[in-house]
């Protein structure tokens, strides 16, 4: 059946760049517009790559819209971003609307993750009808073709496009197959391509394994559910296992290496990818500021393929669902899609809700951890860092009912409130909000000494945060501990009593380690100066800023006479472009490079985001409903390569 389909996608896929390239002789025949195009393998490691295709326009007129093809020997991808891939293998990639004009002197790159499926991460030609190598190729391809034109001479022009991409699949192919080889390149590589995914089906020695988002890890023989370890290894439940989505699962095969069985060489080689990520970002800010005068945005462009957690060496962070929560990354009906744009922008993931108070606390006597675990398990597969939201917060429903009433000693059961979570979590989360949104807002009328009138506030006044920090720091010797709140970018009073909050903790030894800004901005409110002035004050004490919660929403609740979108048009998306740009570039000029906690976006996708509701439609986020990027995505990338 997946040969069946195969052959199905090489065939109509080859049909499509058949279609490409007799565009491609028309449209040159017109014009001297030329392109290159080029694929660089970014990263890989021990099963996966990622690679990255870049199109620069160097002709003289505008390119509108683009289509590119290639093929691999053995490697497969399993998730693309910023175009809309087809095929599989030869694989498609076509632009999306606002990637699709290619000015002169301009590049514009979209990205893939793949598995490299027993070969090394391959360097395939890009073939298409804007890209300059195939000009010449696919104009003699299509003169001659026009000369010896017939309905059977319509495969021998597609197979000639594919042969630059695949000569070396050929090759290699054949000879590591019983194929014979055909008089036409185009049947000889698909149906290469076809007897190697057979003859790796044949390969296996039937051991049941998971492949867990292009890792393979054993299954466990024991353990019923969730992750194990058995046999000095890692292992995932094959129950667990068989839920995720295709094209992951259970799958049977040879027994997995020792270096990518387990959980532990997956973080060695997520230590490698950081590494290498710490390489390619500083050579992409090299590359930045050396191109700035000339295009800055066409340095995003070229760049956007590597994702916004390559750009830098701070967290780049996501609000993420998981457990059992709606949309769950690890294995939600969307979990596929999300993490197709999650891995390759984020580093750093805080749980948007189940790691608040009551799910981690729900009575006096228990504790429950399970779905916190699990995600920390899976960021850590992927290489990817917790931030942990929240120790304390007020919130009446995330404050565990058993809290509200309590008749016994109040701080002695935040004690061991906070110890209990934090000590469980200690070294496997990076960072924590310890306490959230302790300040009043301003006009608050309940407010005491400028604080919420909470019930920590009035069971144990101000101490409750002092007692908050020291108790997360006794049991997690190393996190960094941030204190999180939102309006406090604004300048108001607000921002006053945040900073006379921590200069009070600083001064009694509390070990804070940095401020949370949660901004939930709007789109011309706080101003950029504004919220830099915030930031540079907090950054003065000698404390880390983080922005924790970002989403730019781009209608304004509070304003009647601002305009109501119910879309987002191209008007509001070029402004939360430039409001994201805006938003980022301030933390990248005013905050030292030692003091940046990291940038989290609140969600992976607008749909999801808990300002998009059916009576207050909004798109506050860097990807869309179907899961591409935005602009706001390339505002967001342009203020991390922004200088200094
Ligand atoms: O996005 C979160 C939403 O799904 C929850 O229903 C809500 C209540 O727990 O919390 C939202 O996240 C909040 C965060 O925890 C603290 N800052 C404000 C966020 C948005 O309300």
């Amino acid at each position: 059946m997946n040969i069946t389909t195969k052959v199905f996608n090489v065939q109509a896929s080859v049909k499509y760049l058949n279609k490409c390239v007799l565009a491609a002789a028309t449209f040159f025949a017109a014009s001297s517009q030329a392109a290159t195009c080029s694929y660089s393998v970014v990263n890989d490691w021990n099963t996966g790559f990622q690679g990255s295709i870049t199109i620069t326009n160097n002709g003289t007129s505008a390119i509108n819209g683009w289509t590119v093809g290639w093929q691999y020997t053995a490697n497969k991808i399993t998730s693309s971003w910023n175009a809309t891939l087809s095929g599989s293998n030869p694989y498609t990639a076509t632009a999306l609307d606002w990637n699709k004009t290619i000015q002169p002197g301009q590049s514009v790159s979209f990205g893939v993750q793949g598995d490299k499926n027993g070969g090394a991460a391959e360097k395939p030609t890009i073939t298409g009808s804007v890209c300059s190598a195939v000009v010449s190729s696919a104009s003699s391809v299509a003169s001659s073709s026009v000369a010896t034109t017939s309905s059977s001479s319509k495969s021998s022009v597609a197979s000639s496009v594919v042969v630059s991409a695949a000569s070396s699949v050929v090759s290699s192919a054949i000879s590591s197959t019983p194929i014979s080889t055909s008089s036409s390149a185009l049947s000889s590589s698909s149906k290469s391509s076809v007897a190697l995914s057979s003859s790796s089906v044949s390969s296996a020695c039937g051991v049941s394994q998971c492949n867990w988002y292009g890792t393979l890890y054993p299954s466990c023989t024991t353990t019923t559910s969730g992750w194990g370890y058995e046999n000095g290894k890692s292992c995932i439940a094959t129950s667990t296992c068989a839920t995720q989505p295709a094209p992951y699962g259970v799958v049977e095969g040879c027994p997995v290496s020792s270096s990518s069985s387990s959980v532990v060489s997956t973080s060695s080689s997520s230590t490698k990818t950081s590494s290498s990520v710490a390489t390619t970002s500083s050579s992409v800010v090299a590359t930045s500021s050396s191109v700035k005068s000339s295009s800055s945005s066409s340095v995003a462009s070229s760049v956007a393929t590597t994702g916004l957690k390559s750009l830098v060496t701070f967290p780049i962070g996501v609000a993420v669902n998981a457990g059992n929560e709606n949309n769950s990354i690890l294995n939600g009906s969307t979990s596929a899609q999300q993490q197709a744009v999650v891995f390759p922008n984020f580093s750093q993931f805080t749980a948007g809700n189940i790691m608040k108070m009551s799910y981690l606390h729900p009575s006096e006597a228990s504790f429950t951890f399970t779905q916190a675990d699990d995600l920390i398990a899976f960021a850590n597969a992927h290489g990817i860092k917790m931030h942990a939201h929240t120790l304390i917060w007020h919130s009446d429903y995330q404050v565990p009912s058993f809290m509200k009433n309590y008749s016994g000693d109040f701080a002695a059961m935040m004690k061991t409130h906070v110890q209990t979570i934090a000590s469980h979590f200690s070294g496997k989360v990076s960072s924590w909000d310890v306490v959230n949104e302790a300040l009043a807002e301003d006009g608050d009328s309940t407010a005491v000494n400028g604080f919420r009138n909470s019930v920590f506030y009035q069971k144990m006044g101000l101490n409750f945060i002092d007692q908050a920090f020291i108790n997360a720091r006794a049991a997690d010797p190393v996190a960094d501990l941030f204190y999180n709140d939102f309006n406090i970018e604004n300048g108001g009073t607000k921002t006053t009593n945040l900073l006379a909050m921590v200069d009070g903790m600083k001064t009694r030894g509390v070990p804070i380690t940095g401020v949370g800004f949660q901004m939930h901005v709007l789109l011309d409110w706080p101003s950029a100066s504004t919220i830099e002035a915030a930031m540079k004050a907090v950054a003065d004490r000698g404390l880390k800023v983080k922005i924790s919660e970002l989403d730019v929403r781009v209608n304004n609740p509070y304003n009647s006479s601002a305009p109501v979108y119910t879309s987002l048009t191209a008007d509001a998306a070029a402004k939360q472009k430039e409001r994201y740009r805006q938003i980022v570039a301030s933390y990248m000029k005013v905050v030292p490079a030692a003091q940046r906690g990291g940038i989290t976006v609140w969600g992976v996708w607008d749909t999801d985001s808990w300002l998009n509701t059916a009576s207050a439609p909004d798109w506050p986020l860097l990807f869309d409903a179907n899961f591409q990027a935005k602009p706001a995505w390339q505002g967001f990338a342009d203020g991390l390569t922004s200088a200094p």
